[in-house]
């Protein structure tokens, strides 16, 4: 693929455990890119709420827009392992810029994996190199958590689906093209739910308000309503029932996704209160001379490399396919969201009154993470999925 085949000649020190000669060329490749084009944007960004369309057509180009699709629709064809490895190093540029290119590349899977070739060809090429922009619709206003008793109905009418019903907290609502839309054709429960692959332009599809976010300011997140919105019956992801089981598909590599995006915000708010901590002195001395300054560094590396094996470890068991996988994955986002938002806040820390100050990042990569202990899942759920696993016989 296009990122496969790049080659950077920068390398840098990553806090890192053992990936192999082509993946931290990837990791250079990815970090470079994040230097360049997002780093020097992120606050811009953020503060003005920004959705950087442009920067994410550029790293397209590079591949990041289908890391796990297949090659034949322009996608990268990459494992999971060399996909999160990009999105921390993405990430240490701009935290929610990178999380909705992984939302767009979990959309990506999910037509790759369980859509029709006739699908896979009319959508994954455009969506590949990110000329369109894609969502994913499961939440509603009264259906989070228990996300099985969605609400919103699709009712087969001729050559037509009829949905009805509206979505709430969309990330890139009302600016993408394409929405993978969860409902129900059938019965109370999972087993009553369908994707639908619905577009920007279809009779009876729109957008709520853009909400105004703590963070993640990079992405508009807007409600997605449908009122009598006609869907082609060919727009049906797989067969009718079978859309929680995609969706809980597609999330399990999202949940992994995710945490890689924490990584990448503790990686660089790390990174910023070493900086600091040499720099600024205090009683006649670096910050850095204190040995609650040291013993702090120490454990936010640790913490940040123990983040970093888990998640690895839960992308590597995607790559395999193994059985275990959903609660490795929940557990592996439930350690890395809260450790590495504990990171970014002990920098925050470290760097005194200015880690408060909006001149400095840190509190960018505080705000931006927070989320990811909510969302694709909240930490509670991520809890729920891995004793289930473990109390089940
Ligand atoms: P609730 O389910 O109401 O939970 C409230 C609290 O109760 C939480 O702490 C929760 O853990 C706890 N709780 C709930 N049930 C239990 C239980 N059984 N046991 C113990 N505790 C429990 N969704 C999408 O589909 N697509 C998107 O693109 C998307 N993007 C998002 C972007 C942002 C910025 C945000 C904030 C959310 C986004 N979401 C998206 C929605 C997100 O997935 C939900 O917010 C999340 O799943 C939680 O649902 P909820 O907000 O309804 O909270
Ligand atoms: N991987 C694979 N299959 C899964 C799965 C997973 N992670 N989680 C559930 N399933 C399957 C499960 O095995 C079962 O299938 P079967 O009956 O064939 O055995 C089916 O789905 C139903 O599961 P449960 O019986 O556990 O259903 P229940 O309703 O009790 O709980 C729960 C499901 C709570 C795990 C699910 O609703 C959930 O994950 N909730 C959180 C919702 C969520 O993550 N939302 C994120 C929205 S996206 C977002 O935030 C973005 C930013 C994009």
């Amino acid at each position: 693929g296009r990122a496969a085949s790049a080659v950077s000649s920068q390398s840098r020190h990553f806090a890192s455990s053992p990936i192999d000669h082509e993946q931290k060329e990837l990791q250079s490749l990815a970090r470079t890119f994040a230097d360049k084009e997002f780093a020097p944007m992120m606050q811009e960004w953020d503060e003005n709420q920004i959705f950087p369309v442009d920067a994410l057509r550029k790293g397209a180009e590079l591949g990041f827009g289908g890391l796990y699709t297949r090659e034949d629709v322009g996608g990268s064809g990459l494992g999971r392992l060399e996909t999160s490895v990009i999105f921390e190093a993405l990430s240490t540029g701009c935290v929610s810029t990178t999380a909705y290119i992984s939302i767009h590349n979990m959309c990506a899977w999910m037509i790759d994996s369980y859509g029709s070739e006739e699908q896979r060809q009319k959508y994954l090429p455009n969506l590949t190199s990110m000329e369109h922009l894609a969502s994913y619709c499961l939440t509603e206003p009264g259906a989070g958590s228990d996300a099985a008793s969605l609400s919103t109905t699709a009712v087969k009418k001729g050559s037509h689906y009829v949905l009805n019903g509206s979505k709430a907290f969309i990330s890139g609502g009302g600016s993408s093209d394409v929405y993978l839309i969860m409902a129900r054709t059938g019965g109370p429960g999972p087993k009553g739910i369908s994707c639908f692959i619905v577009e920007k332009g279809f009779k009876g599809l729109s957008f709520g308000k853009k909400e105004n976010k703590l963070g993640w300011n990079s992405q508009p997140t807007r409600a997605v309503i449908m009122e009598d919105c006609e869907v082609p019956v060919e727009n049906l992801v797989g067969v009718e029932g079978q859309g929680f089981s995609i969706a809980m598909k597609g999330l399990n590599g999202g949940r992994v996704n995710i945490g890689s995006c924490s990584l990448g915000a503790a990686q660089a708010s790390l990174e910023a209160a070493i900086e600091h901590v040499k720099v600024r002195k205090q009683f006649n001395q670096p910050l850095s001379n204190f040995q609650n300054t040291q013993f702090k560094l120490a454990d936010m590396a640790t913490s940040l490399l123990s983040s970093r094996l888990m998640i690895r470890q839960a992308a590597t068991m995607l790559d395999q396919n193994d059985p275990n996988v959903a609660s490795f994955c929940a557990m592996a986002k439930l350690h890395a969201t809260d450790e590495c938002f504990k990171i970014c806040d002990d920098s925050l820390q470290l760097h005194g009154g200015y880690g408060y100050l909006k001149d400095y990042k840190v509190n960018v990569y505080l705000r931006d993470s927070r989320v990811h202990r909510i969302l694709e899942g909240t930490n509670e759920v991520m809890r729920m999925v891995a004793s289930r696993a473990m109390l089940s016989d």
